[in-house]
Order: C-alpha cells, then structure tokens, then sequence
C-alpha cells in the first residue's frame, strides 16, 4: 500500500539545444531553435520546459575575453529596479512572447549583469522561471559552485574553463518556490485552514520547485537545501565539457566518464531528496571544444524515465507524477525523523578538509 494515492500529473521537458558554435553565432538563430523547441513541447503537452544554462549563447567562459566591451555583450542587465528585465530583452522576448502564447512554463540560464548604482555591477550565472499563466518571472537562481578558474591556464592547446572570472557566485541561497497553474486541484492556503494538522498539507498543494545550474548538481548541500524544502522537481541546465585535452584519457574515455559522473549526480540527488529532476544540456561540438549530452528526466527513486539521444536540438519529455515524491518522503528520506543535526556542524562550519593526524610509528 502506497501513500501516494492521488496522482499529481505534469508534463515535463528538457530542452536540449545542440551546438551553438561560436562566439558570433547570431542570437536570432538559437532564439528560433528555442522557439522550435517550444512549438514541439505544444504538440506533446508539455506544460513546463527547462533550457540549458547560458541558454543563448556558446559557452563563453571556454574563451579568453580580455576586452570589458567584448565582455558584457554577452550579459543581459538588470537592476533592483527591473530584477527580471531579462522577459523584455530583444535577446530573449521572442521565446518568452512564444511560451506565453503556447501557455508553457518555461525555465532558462542566462549571463545577468545586476546594476545596484551607476557604474557598479555584479555579475551572475544566473537562471529564471517564467510562468506562462502569470505572464512574469516567480523566481531567480543565481549559480553558487562556480568551477574553474580566475586565470587562465597559461598551457598551450588546454581547453579553459573560467567562470571565476566572469562570474561572481550566487546570493540567493537554494530558495524552493511554488508554481501555481501547473496541477490542477491543488491545495491553497485558504483550504488549508480547515485542516488540524498542517503536515496533512503536504505533498498536496502546488508544486515545489528549485533551480539548480551544471556544477552545483554535483553537490550534495544544494541538493538537501531543497530537500528540507520538500522539493519536488528540481531544474538544472549545463555546459559540460566532454574532453579537454591537458586531462587523462582519450576522447572517448572522457566523455564516457563525464556522462557517468552527471548521472550520478542527478540520480543520487533526486533519490536522495525524492524529488523529480530535469536536466537539459547544451552538447556537442562548439568552437572551444565539446560538450555532452545527457539530457534527461529522473524520478524519486533515482531512475533515469527519459534521456536524449542525440547530441543536437532535442525535446527529452515525460509525464511524471509528483505523487511518487511522497514516498521516500515519508519513508527512508523522512528529514524530520531520521536526521541527527547534532552530528553535521562540521558541514557548516568548514569549508576544505581537514585530516585527522597522522599516525605515530608506534602505532604501525
Ligand atoms: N559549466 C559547468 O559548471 N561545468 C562544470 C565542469 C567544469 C565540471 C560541470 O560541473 O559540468
């Protein structure tokens, strides 16, 4: 007997985008790839589409850009006083103008450059949700593990990654939020009210949701940040390198672990919060190297349910049901019952490692 009686239907997509080849590949030709993306979510009934990080451009963190002009034509400014300008950017709009007309929630990464005062600006790997039925952004993550460097590696023929030079980590922290229009008959804080105990509410109201971007699936905090938020589908979008030439292995090799690491991740991370997960790359071949593919939808038990492939333009979709969160939930991942908090203050309280001592000879 399951506890997970009543289904929770959703149509779900990642949309994967193949190459985008160079630094001066133009935005109108990803934005009308988006757009064909969109329009084959519609003819499937998809209701929610995640896009890949730095969805509209080549992956610019690969290039040595020294020219601070160069630079910020690949960021999209916003300001306190328009947080989500990025829905009326030329850059974006015809993508948002589509999920609007289509009714499709969609999720997306993109360079923000956030202007507090003139001349002062932070920039951020940023991702948005955009809810079609609110015509508006309901939420922000700014990406917080960035990989790579602040220097490029000086070695010749390396394929460079830095993100630490162009961005600065997120401050947003793992905020879950709520989506309202996605399942019908879902709990409202009004109904709420009636009820005497306020866990009877959940796994019953709308859908609890948290982005993710490319390397923070690997981490297991970001995970169970949104776990003790009960999250339920959580949304990432990569870049993940397929091969660079200064590691190990051949080509093949590389990517075959590269592949095997990201499902790792996404699989242990949806198991271990039992929640959902979509992940959507952008793959293949661009001008500073390659990318893998991979995208996939992942269920609370930790099972991929569906996966790209190809390595170009593709809609990876599934019905899930968000029912089956309940499950590990309330059983071996119920937080409120099994976590020992007493024991995690290192998690907290330490950031690199820390080896215990080491031994004597004596104690050979
Ligand atoms: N864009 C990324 O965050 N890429 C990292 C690589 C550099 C390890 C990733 O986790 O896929």
């Amino acid at each position: 007997m399951g506890s997970d009686s009543e289904q929770r239907l959703l149509t779900v997509a990642a949309a994967q985008l193949g190459p985008i080849e160079s630094l001066t590949t133009p935005r109108a030709d990803v934005l009308a790839r988006m757009i064909n993306l969109l329009q084959d979510a519609s003819e499937k009934e998809v209701r929610l589409v995640v896009f890949p990080e730095l969805t509209f451009t080549t992956f610019f963190p690969s290039y040595i850009i020294n020219s601070p002009e160069e630079v910020a034509k690949f960021f999209e400014p916003a300001s306190p006083n328009d947080a989500y300008a990025i829905i009326n950017s030329p850059n974006a709009k015809p993508v948002i103008d589509k999920a609007t007309e289509l009714g499709i929630d969609i999720s997306f990464g993109y360079a923000e450059r956030w202007t507090t005062e003139p001349g002062k600006f932070v920039d951020y790997n940023t991702a948005v949700y955009y809810s079609a039925t609110q015509r508006q952004c309901v939420a922000k993550y700014r990406k917080i593990h960035l990989p790579g460097r602040y220097e490029p590696d000086q070695r010749p023929g390396v394929t460079q990654q830095l993100e630490k030079r162009y961005f600065t980590p997120g401050d947003l922290g793992f905020q879950a939020f709520r989506v309202s229009g996605l399942i019908d008959g879902a709990l409202k804080s009004e109904d709420a009210k009636m009820l005497a105990s306020p866990e009877r509410t959940h796994g019953k109201g709308d859908p609890i949701l948290g982005m993710l971007i490319c390397n923070d699936r690997r981490w297991a905090e970001g995970w169970r940040c949104y776990g003790l938020q009960g999250v339920e589908l959580v949304l990432e979008g990569y870049n993940t390198t397929a091969f660079a030439p200064q590691y190990d292995g051949t080509e093949v090799e590389q990517e075959a672990e590269a592949l095997f690491h990201h499902r790792l991740s996404c699989q242990a991370g949806s198991y271990q919060n039992a929640c959902y997960s979509i992940h959507a790359a952008k793959a293949g071949k661009e001008d500073h190297g390659s990318l893998i593919a991979g995208s996939s939808i992942v269920d609370p038990n930790g099972h991929i349910v569906a996966e790209s492939k190809t390595k170009g333009d593709e809609l990876v979709y599934a019905t899930i049901d968000l029912a089956k969160c309940r499950r590990g939930k309330e059983r071996v991942f119920a937080f409120d019952k099994h976590r020992r908090v007493e024991h995690y203050s290192r998690i907290l309280d330490q950031v690199g490692v820390e080896e215990p001592s080491l031994l004597d000879r004596s104690q050979a």
